[in-house]
């Protein structure tokens, strides 16, 4: 298994981003300097210029990118299950345009909060077959890309549906949406899954990618985590992807970053 962090390439509103703002060169090299293998990005609308610049800037410090969000268009409302079908309809044009800048990062897509929330007393039939339908035409772009789709299981508060693993199973079989794998995040496990090992077993199939972070969504080991029941249960599905850290920075960005990869690192050695 790898360990990566999380950066954000602007000022983001998600408060579980370690490294952020726009000197993206100090926060590569500090990133890298701390041993992490890699990064999930959370970008902005980058230009073709930043996109060469950036690529340049991770292949200097040896930094894969395991996930690239687009945090920016959630941030503005446009989600894949808008109830206004041109909402939807800009939502794809604009995913359709980020999957292209994961492609080149050769990256992951993950489809967190971007999936938009079920309307009140509507059906969670109806909203699905609407976040179906939307994610059917994403798919055809991420294969002929070669971007891995991933649906991230999100806590109740954040999403009011697809919280845990079973429910994203699911949707994916029920809808034959199988090319969609699933990133697991501990910190909405922790609040939504009965054991979060026996969930991380029964993600065996579809299991693309990991955040962690503890139950108070600081850098794992700050809470009350069981974390060699969570890697013991990685290494018996045989997962070898990263453990990206999605976590709040406390006491200081660098006290956390650099007790977050040595807490893991401890544990994955023994
Ligand atoms: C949101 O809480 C989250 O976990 C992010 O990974 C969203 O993409
Ligand atoms: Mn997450």
């Amino acid at each position: 298994m790898k360990i990566g962090t999380c950066l954000a390439t602007f000022k983001t509103k998600f408060s579980a981003v370690s490294f952020t703002g726009t000197d993206i060169e100090a926060n590569l090299r500090k990133i890298s300097s701390l041993g992490y293998q890699g990064v999930d990005i959370f970008l902005h609308r980058i230009s073709p210029v930043e996109l060469d610049t950036l690529l340049e800037l991770l292949t200097k410090e040896a930094l894969e990118v395991a996930a690239a969000a687009a945090i920016w268009i959630t941030e503005q409302g446009i989600t894949l299950s808008h109830k206004e079908p041109e909402k939807r309809k800009e939502a794809l044009m604009l995913l359709n345009e980020h999957i292209e800048v994961a492609a080149k990062l050769k990256a992951k897509f993950p489809l967190g909060p971007i999936r938009g929330n079920r309307i009140e007393d509507e059906s969670y039939r109806s909203y699905e077959q609407r976040l179906a339908e939307t994610l059917r035409r994403l798919i055809d772009k991420s294969e002929t890309l070669g971007v891995t789709l991933m649906l991230e299981p999100v806590n109740r508060y954040e999403c009011n549906t697809l919280n845990r693993v079973d429910q994203c199973i699911d949707f994916i079989e029920t809808y034959g949406l199988k090319q969609v794998r699933l990133l697991v995040d501990t910190f909405h496990m922790n609040i939504e899954e009965t054991k979060i090992d026996k969930a991380i077993l029964s993600s065996e199939e579809y299991l693309a990618h990991m955040h962690v972070a503890d139950s108070n969504r600081g850098v794992p080991g700050f809470g009350h985590l069981d974390y060699n029941a969570i890697l013991q249960a990685l290494v018996s599905i045989n997962y070898s992807g990263f453990l990206t850290m999605e976590s709040q920075s406390f006491p200081s960005v660098e006290v956390s970053a650099k007790a977050g990869i040595d807490y893991l690192r401890s544990l994955l050695i023994r």
